[in-house]
This record gives structure tokens, C-alpha cells and sequence, in this order.
């Protein structure tokens, strides 16, 4: 039988290319976000291909999120790969000048929107002892950079996270997988420079990784045999050693 796979933040970037890996391999979608046209676009392009059920809900509403997941139809209830995706940056400034707003956004939408999305759906992993978790983390969750300070460490908290969670549901058999990837090609610089013009030169002068790339490893990682666990991924653009040394061409 296909498995079922939950992904948050599936109208853009990195969740959305994993939807689109997922769909080539049959798995049935249940994929979240806010933007409902969004959400309305994939689930018609993906139907083709596999059975898709879309939930719009903002990660950071407790009560959203819970109602949301409680919502879902019987065939798609029984959740087998969780992959928590949601998130962003929100700003680059020291921490002396840092905006409140935004490091409100950053700790509830990676951190406690992580949580409470894992929270409404490991009760039915730990009952079925039987399940994975993909946990997408970043190199910021590895290495603190200038400026990056709160969401660096949203980051950290992340892979924290991951791996209490792995402590913890071992005796169940749960498979939990942290992926880290370096400057992937999403709209991610967009948001964190909220439209600033500054966004556009992210990914210039060098090839960034490309949100298919990382939804190739998050495939390859659910589709190990039951006694493989991926725990724990570092990936980088050729052009990118670190979260601070990028090689560009202007
Ligand atoms: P995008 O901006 O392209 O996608 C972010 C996704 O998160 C969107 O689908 C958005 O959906 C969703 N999202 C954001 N806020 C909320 C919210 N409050 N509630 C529900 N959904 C939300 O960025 P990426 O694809 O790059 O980012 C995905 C993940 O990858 C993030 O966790 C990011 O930190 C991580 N990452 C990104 C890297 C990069 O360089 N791009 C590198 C390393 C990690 P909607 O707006 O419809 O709600
Ligand atoms: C995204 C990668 O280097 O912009 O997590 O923090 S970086």
C-alpha cells in the first residue's frame, strides 16, 4: 500500500518540490500552507498523479493546526512520513537592531510550529509504532553566521529538537531525519528580505542548490529499507563551504 506523507510549507520551494518528487513515486499528499490559491494549483497538477488532500493552516495558530490535522478525511488519516518543512528567516540585522516581529515569527514558525504540527500527529506513530519524521533544518542549525542570530538559533533549536526526538521515539520504531541544506533557490531570500530588490542577489554569480536537489534526498531518505535511518544530512552547493565562504563569479 502507498504511503501517506504530511508536508508543511508545500506551496513553494522546498516543500513544494518534494510534493512533486512524492508524487512521481505514487505517495498520497496531504499539503499544507496559507495561500489557498497556491494550495488549489498543486493539488490539481498533482491529482494526476496520486491521491492529494490540501489543509490551510498557519503553523504559528495553535488551534489551527491541531483542528486542521483532526480534520482529515478517514483515507487519509493514518499519517507515515511527517515532513516538517514550514519556515523562514525573517530579516538579517545584528542582534543590537533586530526587529521583535520578526524574531517572534522566526521562534513560532520554525520552532513552536514544528512542534505543534508534530505534536497533532506523533500520537498516531507512537500507537502504530511505525512512522518517519523529516525534520528540514539548515547549515544555519550547524554554524552561527553574522546576523544570523535568531534564526541561526531557531535553527539549533531544530536540530535539537530532531534529536530528542529520535531519543525519544526509538522504542517505537520511529525513523527521525534532520535535513540541512545550505543556500537553496527559493523564495526564501524574498521573504527574508521582505521584497527588497537585495533578495535577487542571493543566488547570483553561482549555481545554489535548487529545491528539486533537496527533495531528491528527502525521497531517497524515505524510501530506505525499515532498518535504515537517515538521522542526519549536511548539503551544500559545490560553490558553498560554509555557511560564510561562498565561491561566486562577480
Ligand atoms: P519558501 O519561502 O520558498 O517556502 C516556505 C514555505 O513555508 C511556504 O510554503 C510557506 O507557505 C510556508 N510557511 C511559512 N510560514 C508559514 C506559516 N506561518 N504557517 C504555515 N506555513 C508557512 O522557502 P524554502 O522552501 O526555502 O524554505 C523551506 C524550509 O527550508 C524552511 O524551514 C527554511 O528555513 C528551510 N531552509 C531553506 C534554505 C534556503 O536557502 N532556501 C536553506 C536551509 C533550510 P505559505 O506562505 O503558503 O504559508
Ligand atoms: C537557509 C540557509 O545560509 O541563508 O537556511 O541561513 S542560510
Amino acid at each position: 500500500m502507498n504511503k501517506t506523507a504530511l508536508i508543511t510549507g508545500a506551496t513553494s520551494g522546498i516543500g513544494r518540490a518534494t510534493a512533486h518528487e512524492f508524487a512521481k513515486h505514487g505517495i498520497k499528499l496531504i499539503l499544507c500552507g496559507r495561500r489557498q490559491e497556491r494550495l488549489d494549483t498543486i493539488h490539481k497538477a498533482l491529482s494526476k498523479q496520486t491521491d492529494v488532500y490540501t489543509l490551510n493552516f498557519d503553523v504559528r495558530d495553535k488551534k489551527a493546526t491541531f483542528d486542521a490535522i483532526d480534520s482529515l478525511p478517514s483515507n487519509f488519516k493514518t499519517i507515515d512520513v511527517l515532513i516538517n518543512n514550514a519556515g523562514n528567516a525573517h530579516g538579517l540585522d545584528p542582534i543590537q537592531t533586530g526587529n521583535l516581529e520578526d524574531w517572534d515569527a522566526m521562534m513560532d514558525i520554525n520552532v513552536k510550529g514544528l512542534l505543534y504540527v508534530s505534536k497533532a500527529i506523533i500520537p498516531q506513530m507512537t500507537e502504530r509504532k511505525s512512522g518517519h519524521i523529516i525534520n528540514i533544518g539548515s547549515s544555519a542549525g550547524k554554524e552561527v553566521y553574522p546576523k544570523g542570530n535568531v534564526y541561526c538559533g531557531s535553527k539549533h533549536a531544530v536540530l535539537a529538537i530532531t534529536e530528542g526526538m529520535r531519543i525519544d521515539l526509538n522504542p517505537f520504531g520511529i525513523k527521525v531525519t534532520a535535513i540541512n541544506p545550505g543556500l537553496v533557490e527559493t523564495e526564501f531570500s524574498q521573504v527574508r528580505f521582505k521584497g527588497d530588490p537585495i533578495a535577487d542577489n542571493v543566488y547570483k554569480g553561482y549555481k545554489a542548490l535548487q529545491p528539486e536537489d533537496i527533495a531528491e534526498v528527502i525521497q531517497f531518505a524515505i524510501s530506505r529499507p525499515a532498518h535504515v535511518n537517515i538521522a542526519d544530512v549536511l548539503m551544500f552547493c559545490t560553490a558553498q563551504a560554509n555557511s560564510t565562504i561562498v565561491k561566486k563569479d562577480i
